[in-house]
Formats: C-alpha cells, structure tokens, sequence
C-alpha cells in the first residue's frame, strides 16, 4: 500500500509495514527533513544604508544571526554582498560601507542586471523585500538617498523606509524623530507600508533607556510585500514573532491529521500502528523546517534528531498506540483496530509533543533552552510532552 504524507509524494511503503526497521526510518526521516526545507525556500531580503546606520544590528535584532558573520559571503555587485545563511532558508544583501552618490550608482548599476538575471530564472536570488534605512540622529535626508530610493522601486523592488535608532520615552516617539519621518513621507516615494516611514530601535540604549521598538512593525510591513512562496522560509528566518511559527506548524499539524484519519477510515489492525509513522514523520520534518530549527545546527543534534525519529517516532507510535488509545472514547473498534479518530489524535499528540520539542530547542517554553542538545534528552523531551497530551486530553 501507498500512504500520502501531507504536503509530500506517495511514500511506498515495505511490505509488512508494522515493522519499518530504524534504518529505514531514519533514511526516510532525511529525505523528508531534507524536502522540508526545500520546500520552505529561501527569503532574500536587501538592507541598505549608510555605514553605521545600524543594518547588521537591525537584522540581528529580527534574525537573531548575524548573517554576514556566519553566510558566505559573494560580491554580487560593487559595494554589495549577498551572504546565504548556512540554514538555507535567508539570504542577505547587505550594502556594506554605503555611500550615496556615485558608489550608489554603481549599485543600482548592478542591481538592474541582477534583477534582469533573476527574471531569467534565477529565482533563488530573488530580492523579495528592500529595507532603506535612515538614521534619526542624521536628521537630514539627501537628495542623492531620495533618489536612490526611487529607482530602488523603479527596478521593482519593494522598497521599506526604515528610521533606526529611534529613541522612545514611555511609548512616545521623539518628537524631532516624528518630524523628521514626516519629512521623508511627504516626499511621495514610491514604497510601501502604505507610504509610511517604519522607526525602530533595535537595541536597548543603556544610557537613554531607550527599549527596543518598532520591530514587529517592520516585520508586519515585510510580510506584506513578500511573496506567498516565500513566507515560510520568512517564518522560519525570524525569531520575533513566535505566533506566527505557531501558526503555520499548527496547520501543518490539522493536515497530517486529515492524512492519518484518511489513513485510519479503514481501521487499522492494533499490530500495524506504525502504518501513521511514515507521515508523522512527515509532519515532524516540516515542522522542523517551520520553526526554522537549524538543520545542521551540530552533530549533536542531528543525531538527536535521527534517534527521536528513528527511535523515537516508533517509540511514540508503540507507546501512543498503547497508552493513548485507553483515553481516545470510541477509540478501539472491534476491540483491537485504530479508527479515524485515533489515528488523528495519536497524530495531533505526536505533532504537539514535536512542536514543543523544537520549542524547546529554540528556547521558547518556560524550561528554557538546550544548548547542547544529545540524543537522550531529546528523546526524553519528546516522550515527556506526549505524556502530558495525553494527560491534558
Ligand atoms: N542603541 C542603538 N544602537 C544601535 C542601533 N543600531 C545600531 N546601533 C549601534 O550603531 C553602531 C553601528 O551599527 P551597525 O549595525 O554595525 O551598522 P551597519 O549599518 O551595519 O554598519 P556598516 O556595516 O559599517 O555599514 C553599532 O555600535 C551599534 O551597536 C539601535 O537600533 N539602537
Ligand atoms: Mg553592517
């Protein structure tokens, strides 16, 4: 028999399914862990601006990586670099020691024809969004910057004006950072949120005690101009907006809980749990990859992952099947089958146990984060969120 993981291409499977060997899983948890992340794709984003205006540290703030610190870096065009981060999934075009005039000319030189290329084919480099950033303290706005911005637009890109390093005091912008971003929108460039100027600090300044702001703004205003295909890969790049990672693993997880209730309508025999496995590793994969987990981020957790999805993923599925099941009502049919409903809810339990996983890993829940992570803990992890799903049933 085939079984259709979510979002994947027909997996055949062995014969005798019940038993799919760790070899086998783990081969197949790669594969899916690799298509996973290509499918995500990768989200290119351009940052210009004057040398200091605080690029590197405005993309740190919303990346949490210094991109050109730990991406290849590859002259693209005089003055600008584009670094791929070694996830795969965010690729940057920093505009490194930034100035007007003729260094940008030659810039928007080399962009026209990387454009071009990119329209050709190369997709992969595809500039999905433009950040042109100004420094409040600046407080002036030349015409050689004005006029980079507009043929930034002009090649097609969408263009986001961003004051950085903008103070704030209970909430309230400086009034001269106010006036000076009014200043720039009344000029009528062509960019986008809606026109608007987006100011951010993105560092806690200790000796003003400016906080941090505005970055979520910036983030909402990128989403907007980026295309749908590439929205993943932005989800999974940025560590701002943990909502939105939830969101998507949760749709990820309702669709290998439709597969495996497709898969459960003819009730499986008790024996042939693992039948669910080859598509709750699926799931697994991609929630990985949309979280943006590192998929090399050391041997360490790779083979943490191979074992929690060898290992652990039959592991979860024997010990689903035989502690969850008491508690699916109606969940046994003819005293030893699993039914529709449960291999959904053994599905959901196992997606919910993984996204906490990863949650974890990304140190995002309340017992904080593994640096180091080893099999043995990940595994423990795992087994310990599945037991409290099946508790909070
Ligand atoms: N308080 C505060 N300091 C910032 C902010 N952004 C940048 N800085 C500081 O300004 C300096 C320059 O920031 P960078 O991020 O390196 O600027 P850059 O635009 O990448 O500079 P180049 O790579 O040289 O073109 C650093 O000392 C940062 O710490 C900010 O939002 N708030
Ligand atoms: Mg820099």
């Amino acid at each position: 028999m085939t079984i259709e993981p979510a979002g994947g291409t027909p997996a055949p499977l062995p014969p005798g399914a019940a038993d799919i060997s760790a070899g086998q899983l783990e081969g197949m948890f790669q594969q899916r862990l690799a298509e996973a992340f290509a499918a995500l794709g990768c989200f290119n984003l351009a940052v210009f601006g004057k040398t200091g205006v605080g690029k590197s540290t405005l993309v740190n703030a919303i990346f949490g990586r210094d991109v050109a610190l730990t991406g290849l870096g590859r002259p693209v065009t005089k003055g600008l670099v584009y670094y791929r981060h070694p996830d795969g999934f965010l690729g940057l075009y920093d505009s490194e020691g930034f100035e007007t005039g003729t260094a940008g000319d030659a810039i928007v030189d080399g962009l026209r024809r990387l454009v071009g290329e990119y329209r050709q084919g190369s997709v992969d480099l595809q500039i999905h969004a433009a950040w042109y950033l100004v420094r409040w303290s600046d407080r002036r706005f030349e015409s050689a910057q004005e006029q980079f911005v507009r043929e930034l637009a002009g090649l097609g890109l969408p263009v986001i004006v961003v004051m950085t390093q903008v103070p704030t005091r209970d909430g309230q912008v400086h009034p001269d950072a106010r006036e000076f971003a009014e200043y720039i929108e009344g000029l009528g460039l062509p960019i986008r949120a809606g026109g608007r100027v987006v100011l951010t600090n993105a560092r806690m300044d200790e000796f003003s005690g400016s906080p941090v702001s505005g970055l979520q703004d910036l983030l909402d205003a990128t989403y907007d101009v980026v295309p749908e295909a590439v929205a993943g890969a932005l989800t999974a790049a940025q560590v701002l907006d943990i909502g939105r990672k939830k969101a998507r693993v949760a749709t990820i997880i309702n669709q290998a809980v439709a597969v495996a209730a497709g898969i459960g309508a003819t009730p499986i025999p008790f024996a042939d749990a693992a039948l669910l496995v080859p598509n709750q590793v699926t799931m697994i994969a991609r929630i990985t990859a949309a979280y943006g987990l590192p998929p090399n981020r050391s041997k360490a957790f790779a083979a943490a992952g191979a074992v929690v999805l060898t290992g652990g993923a039959t592991m979860a599925g024997r010990y689903a099947v035989t502690s969850l099941l008491k508690f699916v009502p109606g969940g046994m049919v003819a005293g030893s089958a699993i039914s529709a409903a449960v291999a959904g809810t053994l599905t959901k339990a196992v997606g919910l146990a993984w996204s906490r996983v990863c949650e974890h890993a990304l140190g995002l829940t309340p017992e904080g984060r593994d640096q180091f992570f080893n099999s043995p803990q990940v595994t423990e992890r795992f087994l310990s969120y599945l037991k409290e799903a099946k508790r909070s049933r």
